[in-house]
């Protein structure tokens, strides 16, 4: 008996100790280049590649454009979609690369159901519109072939809720129509960097002459899993907002994010009231990207509407992209199909603002140091120096349970400063807890500034206007001989990729 019982229990236990060494051993890995463990969670290479798009556009045309409505209610003759012109994608991308945008994303399907492409999952599509022009219109395939021969990134805004569709609530719609169409646009380019997923949906609608409510649970009906897989395996870059749990709705549409802002989340779909500031203990990586429109109407383009200032749509940058989100600006074709000429000027303007606000780093001129540097190991080191060298795979650090730390920026002339950029090494998690920032005129005296911003969070991207105004940030300027960076707390120890100073 007693062997028999030693031999089970030997099997018994025998994986749980070879469990059991294998994470010890994992945890023992040589790290011959000193690498500091990532602090969990941490972004998928896509949610990186995602961020670094930063600021894009959104465009919202369709048939909405041509009965002034910002949600159709999914009754509408196709043949009121005519445009008076050929719509003309590459236009509306030539303006946002004008603006700095790096991409766009474009609505080809909204809640009224209308495809603005040839698709075979339903008839409300533009092959049934009013006019030639509309006839032509294939919107993914064109803004596609526009991004590509422009360099930007580019993605499509499919509305799950379809107010037209008969089979809406039903599982065919998922099946036949929704996650089909989601299918067909994947096939127009594997280089796609975002689709969106609007949260509304289920309501009253024409669902096919029911005009019937229709409500349905939004976190379990459209088989997201399946669909993130499926899109993945196509066009592998291609982050899934809102519904898709890759990226999350910034909690308003007013251009603006948490001071404090972490990219991460407990929950697994677009939350409800956090969005602006994010969690810091949240489980899985969940950044933020605020929408905004650009116009003082609705999403879709409405006579007499007006463009905002460059001086407004700046600030809504810095309080986006320069906290820690990215910002994704609604820009709205008209009935022709372009961008009207006040949006391009607007626009034009905010990328001139941008060019001479952000366009010479001092840093880059200034000798960095530290009070503090990681050991560096065989192919890698931590130094300050890093954050000045324009790469963004290298990084300063300080060692293992080094948790604040100094960096500063030391010029030989005084210069004349607004705005402080720092950006964390987010591959292995966002860190930074609380810092500040002083200047000094002399070199040996020091004075905070910014002192009423709340200088907590990093994450990929934080802009600080050293006035501490973010609607008066170009101000007179401060005269600095040197500038320096206090990290007061984080997760672990630092690792700053990147030091700006404008
Ligand atoms: C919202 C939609 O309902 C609006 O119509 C618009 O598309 C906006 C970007 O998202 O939730």
């Amino acid at each position: 008996m007693k062997p028999f019982i030693l031999i089970l229990s030997l099997t018994l236990v025998a994986p749980i100790v070879a469990d059991a060494q294998l994470k010890l051993r994992d945890q023992n890995l040589p790290n011959p280049d000193n690498e500091p463990a990532p602090v969990h969670p941490v972004p998928h290479p896509r949610q990186l590649k995602w961020q670094e798009t930063e600021f894009y556009a959104f465009f919202h045309y369709g048939m909405n454009t041509y009965t002034g409505r910002e949600w159709g209610y999914g009754n509408e003759d196709p043949r009121l979609f005519a445009p008076t012109a050929q719509p003309d994608p590459r236009q509306w991308l030539e303006v946002a690369a004008r603006a700095g945008m790096r991409g766009g994303i474009a609505v080809v399907k909204h809640h009224d159901g209308f495809c603005l492409w040839p698709t075979g999952t339903t008839e409300h599509n533009i092959t049934a519109s009013g006019n030639e022009y509309g006839r032509a219109v294939n919107i993914p395939a064109d803004f596609a072939a526009a991004a590509g021969d422009l360099g930007m990134k580019y993605g499509f805004y499919v509305s799950p809720w379809d107010r037209n569709s008969e089979y809406y609530g039903s599982d065919r719609y998922v099946r036949d129509v929704f996650l089909r169409q989601c299918a067909e646009l994947a096939e127009y380019g594997d280089d796609q960097f975002e689709m969106w997923f609007d949260g509304a949906n289920g309501g009253n609608g024409f669902y096919g002459g029911r005009n019937d409510v229709v409500s349905v649970d939004r976190n379990t009906y459209y088989d997201i899993p399946n669909l993130r897989d499926s899109i993945h395996r196509v066009c592998p870059d291609c982050v899934m907002w809102g519904l898709g749990g890759e990226s999350r709705w910034i909690g308003n549409e007013a251009g603006w994010a948490g001071q404090s802002n972490w990219s991460a989340e407990n929950r697994g779909c677009a939350p409800a009231g956090n969005g602006m500031y994010g969690s810091e203990d949240g489980w899985i990586w969940f950044p933020g990207e605020s929408d905004a429109k650009a116009t003082d109407r609705g999403w879709f383009y409405h006579d007499g509407e007006r463009v905002l200032s460059p001086e407004r749509l700046f600030r809504m940058y810095l309080e986006t992209v320069g906290r820690n989100s990215t910002l994704i600006l609604n820009l709205p074709p008209d009935r022709s199909g372009r961008l009207p000429e006040a949006t391009a000027d607007s626009l034009a303007a905010l990328g001139d603002l941008l060019k001479s606000r952000f366009g010479n780093d001092l840093a880059l001129k200034a000798r960095v140091c530290a009070d503090s540097e990681r050991k560096s190991g065989r192919h890698r080191n931590y130094k300050a120096g890093n954050v000045t060298d324009g790469d963004r795979d290298t990084y300063w650090a300080t060692d293992d349970g080094v948790e604040t730390a100094v960096l500063t920026l030391a010029w030989k002339r005084i210069q004349k400063v607004r705005y402080v950029e720092l950006m964390e090494y987010i591959p292995k998690g966002q860190r930074v807890k609380e810092f500040r920032v002083e200047i000094s005129v002399d070199g040996k005296t020091w004075e905070r500034v910014a002192a009423d911003v709340e200088t907590t969070t990093i994450g990929y991207k934080r802009i600080i206007p050293l006035n501490g105004s973010t609607s008066e940030s170009f101000g007179d300027g401060y005269d600095v001989r040197k500038l320096r960076v206090v990290i007061e707390d984080s997760k672990a120890c630092p690792l700053i990729s990147k030091l700006s100073v404008y």
